[in-house]
């Protein structure tokens, strides 16, 4: 799973990165630099602990998520007409969510006092704009072939809620318009998590009123942490960390918070494998097929997919080998179009020719 973490210069998204990954990019004055920086977070998982207690494999997996951090566009009172940099934009197309960093601190150098609810409108026109000018290209190539009316209807149809300023991830799209779709990597259609930064100061305080009703008006969740005393929390050991949040009147680290929230709110689940090799978790969207799911183990999987044979975690818990869950009735076959439950635990049978 990438994730994105994007929004304007300045916002604090390297310092809320370095919090996450525990990395010690550089902070400040960032923007213009070429380079994105790249982190992973392993995501916890007890399940795994428990199962690697009965196979005891040569090897712990957990899922990863990778954060890219890249220097975001200088705040305008108005949005920018061209839409975003072509950089920026390919390295937000690449990434499968968002994590929109808002700034909700004073900092004099940018000259602009802090206005997280326009932050949160201007970043999203900025995306809905992006996307409006691909559709505008996509629609007048297809004028000049021969495109497919289906196509061409459902291009339309997301003209006309761009147009109306509404985000494409507001739309619902069946699989077949979603296959149309995909190849576009539209900003608008992946999941966005906003994360609201604050100063040292306000940490307790929660998100203004008019912020969280910005958040609630797009249907979009928002979380509130104060980045550079979180960065600080992150260098500690282990052991004075839990001292330090109870000084601050945090109840949980960021990182840890962050990891639960993005989980939710950009509709996450984990599917499971387990062996004397690897014991293993993956990151996969809720409502993720069999098939594809096999396919994120490896592309061979989903190519020669046949089965998946599958057992809850609770259920494996309980009996403690696959051959027993089997005489339980535990073990169900299921087949491509399954939709994979959090903590199942697949095994993939597949054959390649
Ligand atoms: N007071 C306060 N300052 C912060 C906080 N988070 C970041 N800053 C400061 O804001 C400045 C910009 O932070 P960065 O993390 O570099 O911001 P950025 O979004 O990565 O900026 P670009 O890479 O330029 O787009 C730095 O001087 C940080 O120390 C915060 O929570 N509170
Ligand atoms: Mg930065």
């Amino acid at each position: 799973m990438k994730v994105g973490i994007v929004g304007f210069a300045g916002s604090g998204k390297t310092t809320i990165f370095n919090t996450l990954t525990g990395l010690r990019a550089e902070v400040g004055g960032y923007s213009g630099k070429d380079k994105a920086n790249i982190g992973i977070i392993k995501v916890p998982d007890a399940r795994i602990e428990a199962l690697a207690d009965i196979f005891h494999p040569k090897k712990k997996t957990l899922a990863e998520i990778n954060f890219v951090d890249v220097a975001g566009p200088e705040a305008t009172e108005e949005r920018q007409s061209s839409g975003l940099d072509s950089k920026l934009v390919n390295n937000m197309r690449e990434v499968e969510a968002l994590v929109h960093v808002i700034r909700g601190f004073e900092n004099p150098a940018l000259g602009q006092a802090c206005d997280p609810s326009r932050e949160i409108a201007n970043f999203d026109s900025e995306l809905i704009l992006t996307d409006l000018i691909s559709v505008e290209n996509r629609l007048t190539r297809m004028k000049k072939e021969k495109a497919n009316p289906r196509e061409k209807e459902l291009f339309e149809q997301c003209k006309e809620a761009l147009e109306a300023e509404r985000p494409l991830r507001d739309l619902t799209f069946d699989d077949e318009a979603q296959q149309l779709l995909s190849g576009f990597r539209f900003l608008s259609q992946k999941p966005l998590l906003l994360l609201l930064n604050v100063g040292e100061g306000d940490i307790s305080q929660g998100a203004p009123p008019a912020v969280a009703q910005a958040a609630a008006e797009r249907k979009l969740t928002l979380i509130t942490m104060c980045g550079t005393a979180e960065m600080d929390i992150a260098e500690l050991a282990p052991e004075e960390q839990a001292e330090f949040l109870q000084d601050l009147g945090i109840s949980e680290a960021a990182r840890d918070r962050f990891i639960r929230a993005a989980y939710g709110m950009l509709d996450l689940i984990s599917f499971l494998t387990a062996g004397e090799d690897e014991c293993r978790a993956w990151t996969i969207r809720r409502g993720t097929k069999a098939q594809k799911a096999a396919g994120k183990i490896h592309s061979d999987l989903e190519r020669g997919f046949i089965r998946a044979e599958v057992v809850s975690f609770p259920d494996f818990m309980q009996y403690k080998s696959e051959a027993k869950c089997k005489e339980a009735g535990k073990l169900r076959l299921e087949g491509k179009e399954y939709i994979v439950q959090d903590g199942d635990i697949m095994h993939i049978r597949f054959n390649v020719s």
